[in-house]
């Protein structure tokens, strides 16, 4: 499988363990934003022993950029989260509401996978303003209030209604305060996926077009048959981008979507000494005055990329 053709990749990665300055191995699945005049990117970092394949724990760091391109990496991580209960938060996504900084995360625990969600005016202290039940993860907010209330996209993971399988879907929930989270709907399932046969997810945080919300989101094929892809011994996951428009006033209401993937694995630096080959997982979607959209992506959950593509290109994906 290709990208779609509208999809200009950079010829290389814009982050790898080799631009950190303290212990990386993997750095994938960042969420990035503009904020105060500059690019901001959190990134997941799995550090460890890359060439012994040895992977000892996770944290975020911090760059910034003034194109988008080129980073600066802060001299040490900025967030991590460890105690007798939590096992680490990872996965990073930002959104900028009324000048305001909110970081949305992963966090595994020992009872289940919680979303967290954070802010921050420094990128060194976090206040969290909310941790969902188990198992729900993948959170990412809209950059405005909707219908008064600020709005996220989730992913719950209901494994024993779904008959034991990753069958999961996309919901939205919304929320006065950040903290006390209701009004929960079901944005898509994954049965509205011809590239899927198992779950889906939500991917970067949604932006504002005239058309309606557009927003990348992640889908999981299996392919049972295949074994070494990567570092484990059998790894038969693929993760594919996608993109679809949601409405602007409803966005539980799905307008338009593109029936193929956006985003596929598909060169040779995005998997090159790969931890999970054949994995994009896009975590930040930035709209210019041009038009130009940028993609952020992990790949490999080894690299994190960029991909360009036109707003009204991709809105024309998305409907016709
Ligand atoms: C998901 C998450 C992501 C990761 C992906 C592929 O379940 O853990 O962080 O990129 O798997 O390994």
């Amino acid at each position: 499988m290709k990208s779609s053709s509208i999809i200009k990749k950079l010829d290389r990665p814009v982050l790898t363990r080799k631009d950190i300055p303290y212990n990386a191995a993997l750095i994938f699945n960042a969420g990035v934003t503009k904020y105060n005049g500059k690019y901001v990117m959190v990134f997941r970092n799995d550090y460890g022993d890359f060439e012994n394949h040895v992977l000892k724990g996770t944290n975020i760091g911090l760059a910034t950029s003034d194109d988008g391109i080129s980073w600066s990496v802060a001299p040490k991580p900025c967030f991590a989260l460890e105690d007798d209960e939590i096992q680490r938060a990872y996965d990073p996504r930002l959104t900028v509401i009324d000048g305001k900084c909110y970081m949305c995360f992963a966090v595994d625990t020992k009872h289940g996978l919680r979303g967290g969600i954070a802010s921050t005016e420094d990128f060194a202290h976090f206040d969290i303003h909310s941790m969902s039940l188990p198992d729900n993860r993948n959170m990412a907010l809209f950059p405005e209030k909707i219908g008064g209330y600020f709005t996220r996209l989730e992913r719950p993971m209901p494994v024993y209604s779904r008959r034991h399988r990753d069958t999961f879907d996309i919901w939205m929930s919304q929320s006065p305060d950040l903290e006390f989270w209701g009004r929960h709907k079901l944005v898509i399932g994954t049965e509205s996926i011809p590239f899927c046969n198992d779950k889906i997810g939500p991917a970067a945080p949604p932006v504002k077009t005239e058309k309606g919300w557009l927003t990348t989101f992640h889908s999981v094929m299996l392919y049972p048959e295949r074994e070494k892809n990567g570092w484990e011994n059998k790894w038969i996951k693929a993760y594919y981008g996608g993109i679809m428009l949601l409405d602007l006033d409803d966005p539980s209401k799905v307008i338009g979507k593109y029936d193929e993937p956006l985003l596929v694995c598909d060169r040779d630096f995005e998997e090159e000494d790969g931890f999970r080959k054949d994995v994009i997982f896009p975590g930040g979607m930035i709209l210019e005055d041009s038009g130009e959209v940028k993609i952020y992506y992990g790949a490999s959950d080894t690299v994190e990329c960029l991909a360009t593509a036109d707003v009204n290109e991709l809105i024309k994906l998305c409907t016709e």
